[in-house]
């Protein structure tokens, strides 16, 4: 048994199905299919979606690792199946076939993996590299995460996500108020929380979409509940925020990462950025502010942990950039494939779902067990000499 939380996902975006493992759950964790298929329907939903996600209902074959509703503390698997491989399997079956059965994919699309990827791994189809590149692969991820959200959950750990910008129109609502009105995110179609802005962005879809064009834009993670010392500053590695910027700038698409004040603080004074610190017999030490989003020293302060994730507009556009064909070398526009118009509400959940494994990961790593009861205890000794501090 590990306690040391790490996954690997497999698949093509129309092979037969996506899987994943995930080694280092702790056994005795209550897990239902329903659980995890409920965050797979939160990252399907969304305006600006593609034709793809009509196809789709992504769904988990629980294959290991869970036994009569519980973990085993085994590896957790999961299939998840594509429903569009029935229309893909002459084109992306395993088998050899006859190489004019299969067209290939000789246009590559600008800013998406195809050239380089195809110039890397020595592909003349280039479907061979945005197969494995595009953002349906999080759909796995997604799974994962619902996991370790659910042992998060075990230790009052809430995660929260929302769009507060797509293309030029944000949302400027506070953050403690889009916490009170969840409910309404998760019934947007943009999962925005200010009425106006979410019509002001469904336009702006409508409009992008007319031109041929795509749109990115900035969701917003929170975490609320984190005990304080999860991460470390001892070794660059075990920073939690440069961990959580890894894992979400890993995310397609994604270009940037901000954390609290994040650029903002670049153009401030030192006297107007930290957080100043108090302490209160209930409450502990706190801090006045929180500015550094919930982050000190690459460890969680016990503030809510807030990030800013900035995404571009996807690269698949209906209305093609030029390019080049890797075989003729001749100016051509690129290929032009169905993809999304928006899909920055998706990402908001993938976000989500990569930053609770990282959480989970720095739990596990912190108070170790290979039960959750043995974890809790551990969590609870903690909690309660960290009270008497
Ligand atoms: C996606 C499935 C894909 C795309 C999208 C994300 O399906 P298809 O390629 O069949 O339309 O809609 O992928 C991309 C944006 C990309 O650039 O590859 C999904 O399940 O999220």
């Amino acid at each position: 048994m590990s306690t040391k939380i790490r996954y690997l996902t497999a698949g093509e975006s129309h092979g037969q199905a996506l899987v994943v493992i995930l080694e280092g759950i702790p056994s005795g964790l209550k897990l239902t299919k329903e659980w995890i298929d409920k965050e797979l329907r939160r990252r399907q939903i969304g305006y600006g979606r593609g034709e793809r996600m009509k196809i789709e209902k992504d769904e988990v074959r629980i294959i290991s690792g869970v036994r009569l509703g519980k973990t085993l503390g085994s590896p957790v698997s999961f299939l998840i199946p594509n429903l569009d491989w029935k229309n893909w399997e002459k084109i992306m079956g395993a088998d050899e076939v006859e190489n004019k059965d299969v067209p290939a994919f000789t246009r590559p699309r600008p800013g998406h993996a195809d050239l380089v990827g195809g110039i890397k791994y020595n592909f003349l189809d280039l479907r061979n590299v945005l197969e494995r590149a595009s953002a349906r692969e999080t759909a796995a991820r997604v799974a994962a995460g619902a996991v370790c959200k659910k042992l998060l959950h075990e230790f009052n750990i809430k995660t929260f996500s929302r769009t507060v910008q797509i293309g030029r129109e944000k949302d400027a609502t506070a953050r403690e108020e889009a916490i009170e009105s969840y409910e309404r995110i998760e019934k947007s179609p943009v999962r925005c929380l200010n009425f106006f802005t979410e019509r002001k962005m469904i336009e702006l879809i409508d409009e992008v979409k007319r031109r041929g064009d795509t749109v990115g834009g900035i969701f917003e993670v929170i975490f609320l509940g984190l005990p304080p010392g999860l991460g470390s500053y001892i070794q660059w590695d075990l920073k939690l925020d440069a961990r959580l910027a890894f894992s979400l700038m890993s995310i397609q698409a994604i270009v940037g990462v901000e954390i609290g004040a994040g650029f903002e603080a670049s153009s401030s004074f030192g006297s107007e950025v930290q957080d100043e610190i108090a302490y209160n017999e209930t409450r502990g030490f706190y801090r006045l502010s929180n500015r550094a989003g919930g982050i000190e020293g690459g460890m969680t302060t016990g503030e809510p942990l807030v990030l800013r994730v900035a995404m571009k507009p996807i690269s698949t556009l209906a209305k093609p950039l030029r390019s080049v064909d890797i075989v003729s070398k001749k100016e051509v526009a690129a290929t032009k494939e169905r993809s999304d118009v928006c899909a920055v509400p998706a990402a908001s959940v993938i976000g989500e779902a990569v930053c609770a494994i990282e959480i989970a990961k720095a739990m596990r790593e912190k108070f170790g067990g290979d039960s959750l009861e043995e974890m809790r205890k551990n969590y609870l000794s903690y909690m309660e000499y960290v009270r008497a501090r």
